[in-house]
């Protein structure tokens, strides 16, 4: 099963809504396997961000996103990847799709709410860089049986 991370950024905590995304990911079927409050430095964004590092937005969007703690999240599921990054929009959020969490609640390019890994590539690299081992929890959720077809769950 594929890992994401996910992160509330700055302006979803602020706007309390770190239990409306917690609320759409459990609805669809995902499964949460770590979650914590953090602050994120220089060190974590430089690498996070490395692919932005020569936009003009960069500085902006590093104080922005140092400015309040942000929750991280770990949400496992079958391409998990692909389909947390369709719930959660495009990022330009006055262009989201409605149904969609930046479409639904957001209004703006930086202040997009949500971070979601882009690729599998990326997602084992967020993950390592936020996540120590034992703060990943692989428990058994008794209605996966419910979620997935029994040849989804081998393939
Ligand atoms: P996304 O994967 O949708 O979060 O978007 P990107 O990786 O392209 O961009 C990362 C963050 O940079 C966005 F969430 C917001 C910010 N950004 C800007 O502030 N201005 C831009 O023109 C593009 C991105």
């Amino acid at each position: 099963m594929e890992r994401s991370v996910v992160l509330v950024k700055p302006d979803g905590v602020q706007r309390g809504l770190i239990g409306e995304v917690i609320h759409r990911f459990e609805r669809k079927g995902l499964k949460l396997v770590g979650m914590k409050m953090i602050s994120l430095d220089d060190a974590i964004l430089d690498e996070w961000y490395a692919h932005h590092k020569d936009k003009s937005f960069f500085p902006s969007l590093k104080s922005y996103m140092k400015s309040f703690p942000v929750i991280a999240m770990l949400w496992e599921g079958k391409d998990s990847v692909a389909t947390i990054r369709k719930l959660i929009g495009i990022t330009k959020s006055r262009e989201a799709e409605p149904g969609t969490i930046r479409g639904d609640f957001a209004m703006s390019q930086q202040y997009n709410l949500i971070h979601a890994s882009e690729d599998l590539t990326v997602a084992k690299k967020e993950e390592a860089l936020i996540f120590k081992e034992d703060e990943i929890f692989p428990w058994e959720k008794t209605d996966t049986s419910h979620i997935y077809l029994d040849e989804e769950l081998k393939s």
